[in-house]
């Protein structure tokens, strides 16, 4: 599919303003895939799919997630966490993604992952910080991604983590091992 159907399309799966939000993350994503080193075009599909199921009724979201078959454990979890798998397995099956380090960035964009990849880390990263956003940290992450893609999504996921404890949530697992692991990359740099 030509990129022009494609933005049609995720026009339609969303209101307004999470579609000014996808075209916010979208420029983020491809100033930090040239500031990092990282193919923009697959920066650019990331971040153009990586909402696509939000909006969607939840149960087609669960169906989306359970026919995907990976990452069905954000089922046990909150419901905010399941359209990032949904839409990695509607991209894949139905839209006909066939990059799967696309795929996977779209997968992992809510809760990060152990080791991810250069383009995981630039459409997560991308998705707290894009022009729109407007929480009381975003500044301080925007500082931080000029000269660190870790330590500002460490700082992104400290900010969830701080506002999900704060609101007596549960913190999905595979969030913490995302942040230990970039806390290990970082570290690994110093020696
Ligand atoms: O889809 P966006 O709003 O652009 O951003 P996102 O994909 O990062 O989703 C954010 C939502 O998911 C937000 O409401 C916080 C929630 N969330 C993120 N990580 C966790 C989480 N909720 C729980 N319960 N646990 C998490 O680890
Ligand atoms: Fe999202
Ligand atoms: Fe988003």
């Amino acid at each position: 599919m030509k990129l022009e159907q494609l933005i049609k399309l995720v026009r339609e799966q969303m209101p307004e303003k999470r579609w000014q939000h996808t075209v916010g993350v979208m420029a983020s994503a491809v100033q930090l895939a040239d500031r990092y080193g990282a193919d923009r075009s697959e920066a650019e599909l990331a971040a153009l799919l990586h909402d696509y199921c939000k909006y969607w009724p939840i149960e087609r979201q669960r169906e989306a997630v359970e026919a995907g078959g990976v990452l069905t454990e954000v089922l046990e979890y909150d419901k905010p966490l399941w359209h990032a798998p949904a839409a990695a397995a509607v991209a894949a099956n139905d839209l006909r993604i066939t990059n799967t380090a696309v795929i996977d960035a779209i997968r992992y964009h809510t809760t990060g992952r152990e080791k991810m990849t250069l383009l995981d880390k630039i459409i997560c990263l991308a998705d707290y910080i894009e022009p729109g956003r407007d929480f009381p940290d975003v500044n301080g992450i925007r500082n931080l991604a000029e000269h660190s893609l870790e330590q500002a999504l460490i700082a992104g996921f400290d900010s969830t983590i701080q506002h999900l404890l704060k609101q007596g949530q549960q913190i999905f697992p595979l969030m913490i091992s995302a942040r230990n692991c970039l806390i290990d990359e970082l570290k690994g740099r110093l020696h």
